[in-house]
């Protein structure tokens, strides 16, 4: 039989609890947008690739077995993603039973989370032969071309010789207008996946627009500051306004959902660039539902006008965290980290023009809240409680479609507050990778209010307390939730 040359496994979560997250969002089965890049790439340099989503194949059919497809295929390089940590249990589990099953097969982690614990995993599983650390392109075509010659190939850590040998991070992507991230045809039972992904998981799929960010939000793995750590990118670029356009037309053409979610957020840096991207949609006549997320306010009136304009109306979605609704706190974290980390620095009346802004154009707002920022104290979690139920009551009164939500942080690996935890006053825990397998198999993580976890404390709130507030409040954000279904 041919031997297929690059299978891409999306691991589950886990496999202890993956019955009872089948087909919801807590089955974590999207799949990350670079992948289909990759799957994509390869196919171009002539080789032939498939993403298998695990997950997905036993939502569809309960008795899936991964070994006989295995046996199918016979893949000679067997890559499982590990951009969320979320997915280290399940990720190594896939990677030991490949190994066990099919012992010539090359097998490989990549991803955001694979990175940034990269030695670790190769130190205490010899089943993985290599780990891409940081952005993948130009590595897999030379993975793909020569196995004999694994000190060629750029960012890759593996072993010779028994020992664990690392060629560092030399390839960061500067250019990301060649790869095609739409070929969802690359993904075994796509049609199921965007279907799934988006009636099941109310995900959209994702368009990739861009690599990195620019701002230091602290609990997140991908800010700037800590891109520079993980995968040695020191600038944001982006895919050109035509290329994010061609991928969405290709995807529209799949036929399956009309539907997309943008993966780069809007900010007044980034209102010019969007607004290519909507004037070249409207030239197409392309009729598409969008969602984007506010990265940090202001959004300008013009911006939301045009954006209205261009998409389904009715059923997009602009998301925006404003992490805190009290402005008491959000003064209090921006004196302490302001200089870094300036997600908190807008007032009250530009968070309120943003929502009369997008409601007055018809849209729908989704709202984040986070619960245990540092130092917030219980008055400042009850004034940010009573705010938001102000925002949902003052919604409902007026008819307009304001959801908001909360739910427990997991600290990303790598961010701002994992580094420095201490420093500002949390405690993280779960900080290797072992630990991360532990937490990813000890709970079937349920979606909200059922199941919630978190991996910290801060000076005020201990897990368990940020545990019973989240469910406590989780209600009345479900209940915000009704009239953006009832009111159209
Ligand atoms: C857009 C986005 C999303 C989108 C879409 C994601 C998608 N389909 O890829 C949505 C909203 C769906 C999403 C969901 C989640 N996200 Co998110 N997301 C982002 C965001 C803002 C941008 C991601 C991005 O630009 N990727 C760039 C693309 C091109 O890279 P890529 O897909 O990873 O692929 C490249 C490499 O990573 C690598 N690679 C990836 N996989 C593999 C596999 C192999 C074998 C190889 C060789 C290489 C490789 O090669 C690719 C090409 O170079 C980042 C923040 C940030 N600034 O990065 C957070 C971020 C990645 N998300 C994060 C999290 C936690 C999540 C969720 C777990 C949240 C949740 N609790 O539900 C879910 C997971 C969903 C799931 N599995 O079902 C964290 C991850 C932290 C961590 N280390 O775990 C980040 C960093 C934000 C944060 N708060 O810290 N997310
Ligand atoms: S959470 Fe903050 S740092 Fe992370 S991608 Fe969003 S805006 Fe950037």
């Amino acid at each position: 039989m041919k031997k297929l040359d690059l299978l891409f496994i999306h691991p589950p979560r886990n496999y202890e609890h993956l019955k009872a997250n089948l087909n919801k969002r807590s089955s974590f089965m999207i799949v990350p947008m670079g992948l289909v890049g990759l799957a994509d790439l390869a196919e171009r340099e002539g080789f032939s690739a498939r993403i298998l989503n695990y997950p997905l194949e036993r939502g569809l059919d309960k008795r899936f077995s991964l070994r006989a497809y295995l046996g199918r295929c016979n893949p000679a390089i067997v890559g499982v993603d590990l951009h969320w940590a979320v997915h280290s249990a399940g990720a190594i589990d896939t990677l030991r039973f490949v190994k066990k099953h099919f012992p010539g097969a090359f097998t490989l982690l990549g991803g955001y989370s694979a990175t940034w614990y990269a030695r670790e995993i190769m130190e205490a599983h010899d089943f993985v032969d290599g780990i891409v650390q940081g952005d993948a392109e130009v590595p897999i075509v030379q993975l793909l071309k020569d196995r004999r010659a694994l000190d060629k190939v750029a960012n890759l850590i593996y072993r010779e010789g028994g020992k664990v040998k690392d060629n560092g991070i030399s390839y960061v992507a500067q250019e990301i207008d060649s790869p095609n991230f739409a070929r969802v045809k690359l993904i075994e039972h796509w049609r199921e996946y965007i279907e799934t992904s988006y009636h099941a998981l109310r995900n959209p799929f994702c368009i990739e627009m861009a690599r990195g960010c620019p701002f230091n939000c602290i609990f997140c793995g991908g800010a700037e500051y800590c891109m520079r750590r993980i995968v040695k990118r020191d600038e944001v670029i982006f895919r050109s306004p035509a290329r994010v356009v061609d991928d969405i037309k290709e995807f529209i053409a799949a036929g399956t959902s009309k539907a997309i979610f943008f993966g780069h957020g809007v900010y007044p840096a980034t209102e010019a660039y969007f607004t290519q991207i909507n004037k070249l949609i409207r030239d197409e006549g392309i009729d598409l539902q969008a969602e984007l997320e506010a990265w940090r306010l202001p959004v300008s009136r013009a911006f939301i006008e045009d954006f209205a304009r261009t998409y389904d109306r009715t059923r997009s979605i602009v998301w925006f965290s404003p992490r805190s609704f009290s402005a008491t706190y959000r003064k209090k974290f921006t004196t302490m980290f302001g200089a870094f980390d300036d997600s908190l620095s807008f007032s009250d009346k530009q968070l309120y023009d943003f929502i009369l802004d997008c409601q007055a154009n018809g849209m729908i707002n989704v709202l984040f809240w986070d619960m245990g920022y540092p130092h917030e104290t219980a008055a400042d979690a009850f004034r940010n409680y009573v705010k938001a139920v102000k925002v949902i009551l003052y919604g409902q009164a007026k008819k307009k479609r304001v959801g908001v939500i909360t739910e427990p942080m997991l600290v990303s690996p790598g961010c701002i507050a994992d580094l420095f935890d201490t420093k500002m006053g949390l405690r993280v825990r779960d900080k290797s990778f072992k630990e991360q397998v532990a937490l990813g198999r000890r709970t079937a993580m349920r979606v909200s209010p059922w199941d919630v976890v978190s991996n910290y404390r801060t000076t005020h709130f201990s897990e368990r307390v940020l545990y019973l507030i989240n469910k406590v409040t989780w209600f009345t954000y479900g209940y915000s939730f009704v009239p953006v279904m009832l009111f159209h």
